[in-house]
């Protein structure tokens, strides 16, 4: 493959990308899964075209109409149409209405003192009313019930964020391609090596129609003759998986009225590269040949998570700013200054990204409605009323997902709060989530009031800067039965019984850095493995989803006073100290809430 991409004055090393050429057998294509080294792998990112802007077209009936979503003063979402008069996310909305006087602005709806549902009120105002973002997460459930039943059945999914998912196609694919290509199920009587025989060269097929083909050689003249025809039969697999993404895509469209853009590539990092090639409404393939000069035509900021920190350290320590200039530096150098993970940067360069796709469990185990306090609570009495939109919004979540899942039942019900004046910062209170029969507002706010009084000391002076109200452990109460059983089982030793005391005695909060956080409680230290794909804003909610596991693993401890102490929640001063590595590059996101 080296030829396809040497172009004429091309200088890069060749042996950099010699993984994007692996040999493709009779018994690659006939095995059943070969996992993430799969030569014939296929991963799609399939991404919404200006999200929340399209859901609220969708609930007006306006089409073709420049609109804008705003949250208090912030663009958040801007429609293509919107786009077409340089209005872009982030600008002052007063600049937005000057380039387009006739534009549509749609504030988020939100939740309003007194009110037990989110509504589009006139001018609401972060100093009394709380932003919902229930309509988006609706719409969001809706557009993967189409993947999942447009899709074939052997095509995994995972929801990445909220208008987000990716797609394992490397089943489906070579099923289609045995099928369409049955000479491939069987090497000839003469292949010399047996099912290790390369397959024979593919036909001359054409690429998928409605799919832009990256082109191996952005400067050569005729770019046509250069993507001509797929010439490997991973450019064949990856044809087919379009074809399988623009059927889905169109099936959104027709049933929800959404439009979305595609990529289609080796893994998961690429694909999520490419879908942004060609918005809205795209799909590009990215094929291996094509994937040195993609990559180093980019600045290597541009590449996910090397935009921020990393990026600047990066930049900083090895006097680069081109990915081109970063892929003679070697593995062992990089992990010598950034840690052991840094393999993951050298890997991306070079266009390799192992990351699984993996369908999430359906269900949520935590629900966590949170507010940034413009004006900080500095007295008890002033904290109940942000409870209370606190509570609507739980119990309208709750009741919601009760819906389709009626045994759902959350374990605890926890606060947090951040109180600027105290030394300790943020500090969480808990409680058991009592079996009601209806999970009003009223209900919800009780137990949460309970754990306000209990959270302001009256002798401690305060300022709370935001607070946040959660469920966590929710379940299917069968589930939930059969784990209360389970820590009710008697201790093993005394020692065990000792620490599980010593891990929840004291009400310390969880402190957060980077890509992990660490328990104050017990010193476990849980760290998100890395991810090409994930956004600072997917990293900070998979973060925080994480520590109310934790967390929600403590309540059980104290709920069953029994201990099950697992190597995880050891004191810190038994576990081995790890280098935190490149996770202490990644940068926090501000989205408020
Ligand atoms: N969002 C947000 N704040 C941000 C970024 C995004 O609230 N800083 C919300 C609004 C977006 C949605 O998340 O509609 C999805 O984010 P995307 O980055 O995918 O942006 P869009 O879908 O709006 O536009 P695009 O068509 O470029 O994907
Ligand atoms: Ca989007």
């Amino acid at each position: 493959m080296d030829t396809l991409w040497k172009g004429k004055e091309k200088a890069h090393d060749a042996t950099h990308f010699q993984d994007l050429d692996p040999p493709i057998t009779y018994r690659s294509i006939l095995s059943a899964n070969l996992g993430v080294r799969d030569p014939l792998r296929v991963i799609a990112l399939c991404d919404s075209d200006a999200f929340y802007a399209a859901c609220e077209m969708v609930r007006l009936n306006i089409l073709d109409k420049p609109l804008v979503v705003l949250q208090w003063a912030l663009l958040i979402a801007v429609n293509y149409e919107a786009r077409k008069f340089g209005i872009t996310r982030m600008m002052p909305l007063k600049e937005a209405k000057e380039r387009c006087p006739g534009l549509i602005v749609v504030h988020v709806a939100t939740y309003k003192e007194g009110e037990p549902e989110p509504g589009y009120w006139e001018n609401p105002d972060t100093k009394t009313h709380k932003v919902s973002l229930d309509l988006y997460r609706r719409e969001s459930i809706k557009v993967l019930h189409v993947y999942k039943e447009g899709l074939p059945e052997n095509t995994e999914i995972e929801k990445a964020s909220i208008d987000e998912a990716f797609f394992d196609l490397t089943r489906p694919v070579r099923q289609i391609l045995l099928h369409r290509f049955p000479y491939l199920a069987q090497p000839p009587d003469d292949a010399p090596d047996g099912l290790d025989t390369p397959l024979p060269a593919p036909p001359d097929l054409s690429w998928h129609q409605a799919s832009t083909v990256i082109p191996i050689d952005p400067r050569a003249e005729d770019i046509e003759a250069v993507q001509f025809s797929p010439q490997t039969w991973h450019d064949v697999a990856l044809s087919i998986g379009a074809e399988l993404m623009h059927q889905v895509r169109q099936e959104i469209k027709m049933k929800l009225n959404y439009t979305t853009s595609a990529g289609i590539a080796r893994n998961k990092f690429l694909a999520k590269l490419c879908a942004s090639h060609r918005k809205p409404m795209g799909q590009t393939i990215l094929r291996n040949a094509s994937i040195p000069n993609y990559l180093l035509g980019l600045p290597f900021q541009k590449i996910r998570f090397l935009g921020g920190k990393l990026g600047v350290a990066l930049a900083d320590e090895f006097d680069v700013s081109s990915v081109a200039e970063l892929l003679p530096i070697s593995l062992e150098s990089m992990q010598q200054r950034f840690g052991e993970e840094s393999i993951w940067v050298y890997q991306v360069l070079r266009g390799i990204d192992y990351t699984e796709v993996k369908a999430k469990s359906a269900l949520n185990k935590s629900m966590l409605a949170a507010k940034n306090l413009p004006t900080p609570i500095t007295n008890i009495a002033d904290g109940y009323q942000w409870i209370r939109v606190l509570a609507a919004e739980l119990a309208l979540r709750l009741t919601e997902a009760r819906e389709t899942t009626p045994s759902l039942w959350p374990k605890t019900i926890v606060l947090h709060a951040r109180n600027i004046l105290d030394r300790d910062g943020r500090k969480s209170k808990q409680a058991p989530w009592p079996f009601v029969r209806e999970v009003t507002v009223d209900v919800v706010a009780g137990a949460a009031n309970k754990l306000w009084r209990e959270f302001c000391d009256a002798r401690a002076p305060m300022k709370v800067t935001g607070v946040s109200l959660g469920f966590t452990g929710i379940e299917g109460v069968e589930t939930g039965l059969k784990r209360l059983d389970a820590f009710l089982k008697k201790p093993s030793s005394k020692r065990e019984f000792d620490e599980a005391e010593d891990c929840t005695s004291a009400e310390k909060p969880v402190s957060t850095r980077g890509n992990s956080f660490v328990c104050k409680r017990c010193g476990h230290k849980a760290t998100l493995s890395p991810s090409a794909t994930r956004s600072d804003a997917e990293r900070e909610e998979a973060l925080s989803k994480l520590r109310l596991e934790h967390e929600d693993f403590h309540v059980a401890l104290e709920l069953s006073r029994v201990p099950e102490v697992d190597a995880a929640a050891r004191p810190a001063k038994r576990r081995k100290k790890k280098d935190e590595g490149i996770a202490k590059f990644f940068t926090r996101d501000s989205r408020d809430a």
